[in-house]
């Protein structure tokens, strides 16, 4: 009943295999899954992820958790129980929501937070999301504040700071205070790429309207500033951001203005907590007549691509 993490781990076999001889390997989150995306592009964008990991040349690992265990890896029958698990049925888990997660029956679906842990804890070094999460607008007050400061600031944050992991996204979530959100990553030691471009990846929009703390020219260059900062130890992980493909992408602007509507909205319908972000993303689908999942499908599996290409540099570099 009290096994440590390692114990509750479940390893797919490809997944195993792929670990004891050294084979590239990406972590995918399922939070997205349950909670990011509607039906049936949710099982799609896995699917599509999964095979994009594997046209890199990589071994993909879908993390979730049920009945107590971790799974690292999800079968095809996994996939489709947690996909298609009856609306609000699925626990989202966190760092501090993991030990819950853990003690109750049926699906939990994994954020980064927890995706980074489960991960780490398999010997995973390379994890693709859509985009992280971080600091909610209104939660330090300030200009974007509606009423007093709400402090939700996700884990995500914190994990980012304290796990040594290569973190493949299209930027923080446009729902979120960006700068607010490059501040305290930066004050906890976490390197921000981006790839391509000076500007920051924007989540659905190419760029986020402010220029990334660093850029790389192309995927090379950011596979190997992940590799050095891995074998500095520094503890933290290391985010790299590519931006959502040019063809989906919503304008820069109508992107932020979005977000910015959902998140009054949200304040007015008193939306709170591990409910807020997953409420912000399917208000947005609905307010631009789904082109916001257009984007955020297509920019998930373009991460997983890329998370790929880097995992298999990666294994070229002892670790
Ligand atoms: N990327 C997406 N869609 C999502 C998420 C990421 O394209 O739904 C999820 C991730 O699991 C991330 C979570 O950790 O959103 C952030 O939730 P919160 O703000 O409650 O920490
Ligand atoms: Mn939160």
């Amino acid at each position: 009943m009290t096994s440590s993490l390692r114990d509750r781990l479940t390893l797919l076999p490809e997944v195993d295999h792929a670990l004891a001889t050294g084979r590239p390997i990406v972590a995918l989150e399922s939070t997205l899954i349950s909670h990011g995306l509607p039906y049936p592009q949710n099982v799609e964008v896995a699917r599509a992820s999964e095979a994009a990991v594997r046209g890199a040349g990589a071994v993909p690992a879908t993390i979730g958790i049920r009945d107590g265990r971790v799974l690292i890896g999800l079968d095809d029958d996994a996939l489709d129980g947690l996909a298609t698990a009856p609306s609000g049925t699925v626990f989202k888990a966190a760092r501090p929501s993991l030990s819950a997660a853990l003690s109750r029956t049926g699906w939990s679906a994994t954020t980064v937070s927890a995706t980074m842990i489960a991960a780490h804890a398999a010997g995973i070094r390379v994890f693709a999301t859509g985009g992280i999460g971080g600091v909610h607008r209104g939660a330090l007050g300030g200009p974007d504040a509606i009423h007093r400061p709400t402090f939700d600031i996700s884990s995500d944050l914190e994990e980012l700071a304290r796990t040594p992991m290569v973190v493949v996204c299209a930027g923080p979530k446009g729902i979120l205070d960006v700068a607010a959100t490059l501040e305290v990553l930066e004050t906890r030691g976490v390197p921000v790429v981006a790839v391509g471009q000076a500007e920051l990846p924007g989540f659905t929009a190419r760029s986020a309207g402010i220029r990334a703390p660093w850029s790389v020219p192309d995927v090379a260059a950011a596979a190997a500033l992940a590799a050095t900062h891995l074998a500095l130890d520094l503890g933290s992980g290391i985010v790299i951001c590519v931006p959502v493909p040019a063809d989906v992408a919503l304008p820069d602007d109508v992107a932020r203005a979005v977000a910015e509507r959902a998140a009054h909205e949200a304040d007015e319908a008193g939306v709170h907590g591990p409910a807020l972000t997953p409420w912000l993303l399917a208000r947005i689908a609905e307010i631009t007549d789904g082109a916001s999942v257009r984007a955020n499908t297509a920019l998930i599996v373009n991460d997983a691509r890329i998370a790929g290409q880097i995992a298999v540099r990666l294994a070229q570099v002892p670790g």
